[in-house]
């Protein structure tokens, strides 16, 4: 059943929050998205509810400003962050989410875990490696997603992995990683796996 969208029986979309206290009460599980600006966080959270438009997609980095809430299946939450290092943001806005999504990814009790999406096509920026090495102190789950894979060759791909793993080797992380792209497909079953594994299989 996994990869033909049946296993989403059911999304609401719950709210968005800007701010920490202005999020969802409960113990609700919650699956998160988290990445740079542009990475395709919106694309893969659509491609993963099997839902065509749920969160707002943008050519244009920036475009999800808020923290969204979806339930799915009455059972967990998938969280649509917003990206980080959006250039034209005011530094101040960027101190403002950064500080945000820290707390969000360190102190929401209810968080299990989080897809942290990179490029597969781009090597880490220094803001996905702040975000790597923040987890640390998270108590959710941590997979690195790689995104938009269907933009690389079979060989192109190949590399994106090595490259991500001997990244995340030289900080001292072992993390799983999973390819992925929003267009094809790719990945998405992995996705549901690792929900599977850290939220629980009743949930399908
Ligand atoms: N080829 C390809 N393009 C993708 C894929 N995923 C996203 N895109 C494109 O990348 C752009 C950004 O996608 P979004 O899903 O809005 O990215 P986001 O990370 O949510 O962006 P912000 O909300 O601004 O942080 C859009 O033009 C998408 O169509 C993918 O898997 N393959
Ligand atoms: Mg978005």
């Amino acid at each position: 059943m996994v990869g033909t969208g049946a296993e989403v029986q059911d999304v609401v979309f719950v709210g968005g929050a800007t701010r920490f206290s202005h999020m969802p009460e409960g113990n609700v599980p919650e699956v998160a998205f988290v990445g740079r600006s542009n990475v395709g966080k919106s694309s893969l959270l659509n491609c993963f509810l099997a839902r065509r438009s749920m969160a707002r997609v943008s050519g244009s980095p920036g475009k999800t400003r808020e923290i969204n809430f979806y339930l799915v299946n009455g059972a967990f939450h998938v969280v649509d962050l917003p990206g980080y290092g959006y250039a034209k943001f005011s530094r101040a806005q960027r101190d403002a989410w950064r500080q945000t999504i820290g707390r969000y990814v360190t102190e929401r009790a209810a968080l299990r875990l989080v897809f942290q999406l990179i490029d597969a096509r781009h090597a880490p920026t220094g803001l996905d490696r702040d975000m790597l090495l923040l987890m640390k102190e998270s108590s959710a789950a941590h997979v690195v997603v790689l995104t938009k894979a269907d933009k690389l060759s079979g060989n192109g791909r190949q590399q994106a992995l090595h490259r991500t793993t001997r990244y995340m080797h030289d900080l001292g992380l072992e993390l799983p990683v999973v390819l992925t792209s929003s267009e094809d497909g790719r990945g998405r079953t992995g996705l549901w796996e690792w929900v599977d594994v850290h939220v629980g299989p009743h949930i399908l």
